[in-house]
């Protein structure tokens, strides 16, 4: 009885998040979660757009529009884990995800909260008007996307 009760309150200790990992039961269940999935790093990309453009030189460094779309992509960022929960790999689906993903969770996750951090600095650095961490900080922010792209992105 003892046992049971430390397991399940173990248990619960692993599921307090609202993350429970499970598989995917269909083919419409899993697309439908791709799509999902999709949507956030479409959101992402056009929130990093005008960020890159502005690293690169292309458009003028603007303090409002760094804080915007670095909340944006804090928020988005935050997301990532519980929208990859549902391990789609038991289905056919057409993806860019690669099925390592949910071999690495912890570590996929993980890559995900460093495009948050690199997301939070971005806006603080913007808040204190740190114009010689403009560049760094979006970068900083970029590096992210390409280190998750790297591991777990598809070609
Ligand atoms: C972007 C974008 C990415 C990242 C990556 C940074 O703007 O679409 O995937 O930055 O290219 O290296």
């Amino acid at each position: 009885m003892k046992k049971i009760i430390i397991i399940s309150a173990l248990a619960s200790l692993i599921c307090a998040g609202n993350v429970v990992a499970q598989e995917a039961k269909s083919e419409k269940q899993a697309n439908n979660a791709v799509k999902f999935r999709q949507s956030i790093f479409q959101l992402v990309r056009s929130n990093m757009g005008p960020l890159g453009g502005m690293a690169k030189g292309q458009i003028p460094f603007n303090e409002q529009t760094m804080e915007v779309n670095g909340q944006r992509i804090e928020q988005l960022g935050l997301m990532i884990e519980d929208y990859f929960a549902l391990d789609t790999t038991p289905i056919d689906v057409k993806t860019g995800a690669k099925d390592s993903i949910w071999k690495n969770r912890d570590d996929f996750n993980s890559k995900a909260m460093d495009m948050v951090k690199a997301a939070q600095a971005l806006q603080l650095v913007a808040k204190n008007k740190d114009e010689s961490n403009y560049r760094k900080a979006i970068g900083a922010v970029g590096a992210t996307c390409k280190a998750c792209h790297d591991d777990y992105k598809k070609d």
